[in-house]
């Protein structure tokens, strides 16, 4: 199989004539905005077990370290901004708009930031930080309280050595129409993802010709096989991060580099390039 590419003019000239694009997010878009990512250092999961913390089990277990940790990156996240990558795909969508064409965002990031940017229908594959669900009737509502509920005002992030604890069940955030527990609205490990969702992810697949998928180790299933699935395809897809990954080789074109720089790099260029 023949290298990726990393010739910005041939993307640009591809980015130029495509009327479908598929933008896939991961972590490492939002890490220049100061969120800390999974995998990499100083990621999340290599501080903490993701057994321990973002699965049914886990919150079935210990409900209140659950949410200490949800709150925790809830309290982070609303204290940072979107960076230049995320308002670059923003204003890139408002201008594919007014020329007939759309560009949609999948992401697996529960933090937010391509809304805060502007961008429009953004597909959250993982679900975000600031949606609250009940457990016992299931309904969903919005949640951008600081902080969610006042047995959690001022706690850090769990201590990753002793994963103890100290809030009462019933201090928690509680559903306002039946009462029962409440739980983030967050896709964990060994969940499906919302089928709606899926649905419409892959109408988007199935129309896109062409792929940018920016700042993901590529490992979390399902949202991990799409860029390569659309590379099969014949799709172009061009991968933005720092490092290469398990899906690169798969895929069309590659730019090495933080993606606050590079992706708009690519998208202004594409802007100018219509003038
Ligand atoms: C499911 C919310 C059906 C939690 C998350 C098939 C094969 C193998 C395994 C499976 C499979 N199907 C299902 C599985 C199991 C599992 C899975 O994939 N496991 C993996 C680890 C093998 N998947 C599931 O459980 C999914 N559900 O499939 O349902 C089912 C049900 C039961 C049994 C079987 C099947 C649900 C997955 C959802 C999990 N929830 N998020 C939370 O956030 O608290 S996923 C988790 O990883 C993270 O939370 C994050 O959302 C996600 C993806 O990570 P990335 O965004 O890629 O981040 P990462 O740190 O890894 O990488 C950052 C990248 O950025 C790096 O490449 C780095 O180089 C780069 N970078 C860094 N800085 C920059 C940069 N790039 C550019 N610029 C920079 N500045
Ligand atoms: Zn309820």
């Amino acid at each position: 199989m023949s290298r990726p590419s990393s010739d910005l003019a041939s993307f640009r000239s591809r980015l130029k004539t495509a009327r479908h694009i598929v933008v896939l997010t991961g972590a490492g878009i939002s890490a220049e905005s100061g969120i800390p990512t999974f995998r990499g250092a100083g990621g999340l999961w290599r501080k903490y077990e993701a057994t321990r913390l973002a699965t049914p089990q886990a919150f079935a277990a210990n409900p209140a370290l659950v949410w200490e940790f949800y709150h925790y990156r809830r309290e982070v996240c609303l204290s940072k901004e979107p960076n230049d990558a995320h308002r670059a795909i923003a204003e890139c969508q408002k201008r594919l708009a007014s020329e007939g064409k759309d560009l949609t965002v999948i992401t697996q990031n529960v933090d937010d930031l391509h809304h805060r940017a502007g961008t429009t229908g953004v597909l959250q594959l993982h679900g975000s930080l600031y949606r609250v669900r009940c457990t016992s009737c299931k309904k969903v509502w919005d949640d951008r309280n600081s902080p969610i509920c006042e047995a959690l005002a001022d706690k850090g992030a769990p201590d990753p050595d002793t994963l103890d604890a100290e809030v009462a069940k019933e201090d928690l955030p509680h559903c306002p129409t039946c009462g029962g527990l409440a739980r983030p609205h967050i896709v964990w490990f060994g969940e499906n993802l919302d089928p709606k969702v899926l649905d419409a992810t892959q109408r988007y697949l199935d129309e896109c010709d062409l792929c940018l998928v920016i700042g993901t180790s590529s490992v979390v299933y399902p949202a991990a096989m799409f860029a390569p699935m659309l590379a099969a395809r014949g799709v172009p897809v061009a991968e933005f991060n720092i490092e290469e990954t398990g899906a690169t080789a798969a895929l069309g074109y590659h730019f090495a580099g933080p993606a606050a720089k590079t992706v708009p790099e690519a998208l202004k260029a594409f802007e100018s390039n219509e003038q």
